[in-house]
């Protein structure tokens, strides 16, 4: 099976989970499809990297770090007239770059995270963020506890459970229905993001959006550790972010007669919840990071042009 393809299968198939992940094994498989390539020619090559490219691009639909990284690698080799060679090599030294990159943007979220977590402190958390992971090992020292949900159906908090424990943290897994019970004692809640959208709101695993909510209740703070990456420029021009749903064979094997099932993997937490997002360049609260990206990113039509592949 091609390189290409088996991605896309562990994408949707979750093999590959959490949007830093996901970005990774794409770029990874994207360069060596590229060094792979049996054209010689510019144009058949073009065609065979966009056809790839659009793959991966359209392999899990909310996940707007994987798009905002291959748009990058497209753009490098766009509008220059290069030969196979060339392009290979550029392919292969903006991914590597791009990832060196995103290295330093995690050890800055993560140094930044532990920074405002209080000695002492309890924690719960939600699915399996590589980020929220990397801030809380870093924090180690100044937390007395973290609490996993485990996070339905496919139960990535098992794998947060894990990697938190081997690192000598105090970890307890729970089922997601005892959030409110745990969170009385939590003082903060802990999450990844998939999406930062224009309002400052964020799409991450389905389940944060609840517990969010139960944070305001119990003076829970909320932090959200993300890449300004996730950010979805869509979102300035008014385009709804999808949420990606999975199949109901998730949720249960077998069908029940005349029962529907539905299993959104994601949900939108509202930006008034969130006490403050971690990202590479600070903690901020959502609205203020929202604008600073927009000033930032230089909407113009060109870049809403280069939105799609
Ligand atoms: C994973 C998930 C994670 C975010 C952030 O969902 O919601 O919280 O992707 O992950 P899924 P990271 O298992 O459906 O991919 O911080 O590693 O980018």
């Amino acid at each position: 099976m091609d390189i290409i393809k088996k991605t896309v299968l562990d994408l949707k198939s979750l093999k590959i989970q959490g949007a830093t992940n996901v970005r990774k094994k794409s770029l990874e498989a994207l360069v060596k499809a590229s060094l792979l390539s049996k054209f010689n020619n510019e144009k058949e090559f073009r065609q065979e990297f966009l056809k790839n490219a659009k793959k991966l691009f359209n392999a899990r639909p909310t996940e707007p770090e994987l798009r905002t990284s291959i748009r990058i690698v497209k753009k490098n080799i766009s509008d220059k007239k290069l030969t196979v060679n060339e392009m290979k090599k550029i392919i292969e030294s903006t991914v590597q770059e791009y990832e060196k990159n995103r290295g330093v943007a995690i050890e800055k979220m993560s140094k930044y995270g532990a920074e405002l977590i209080k000695p002492n402190s309890t924690i719960l958390t939600i699915c399996h963020s590589s980020t929220v992971v990397s801030t809380l090992i870093k924090a180690k020292k100044k937390i007395a506890h973290v609490y996993c949900c485990e996070t339905r159906p496919r139960f990535q908090g098992r794998i947060t459970a894990s990697e938190l424990s081997k690192a000598g943290i105090k970890v307890t897994l729970i089922v997601d229905n005892a959030a409110s019970t745990v969170l009385k004692k939590c003082d903060y809640f802990f999450s990844g993001a998939d999406a930062f959208l224009a309002d400052g709101d964020v799409i991450n695993k389905i389940g944060t959006n609840q517990i969010s909510i139960l944070c305001k209740k119990y003076s829970t703070k909320h932090y959200v550790v993300l890449s300004t990456h996730k950010f979805e420029p869509s979102s300035f021009f008014g385009k709804d972010s999808p949420i990606e749903q999975r199949n109901s064979k998730e949720v249960l094997e077998k069908n029940i007669k005349g029962v529907e099932i539905i299993n959104p993997a994601f949900d939108r937490t509202d930006s008034s919840l969130i006490e403050g997002i971690i990202c590479e360049k600070g903690v901020f609260s959502p609205q203020l990071l929202a604008g600073n990206l927009y000033t930032e990113l230089k909407l113009d039509k060109y870049e809403k042009n280069f939105l799609t592949l």
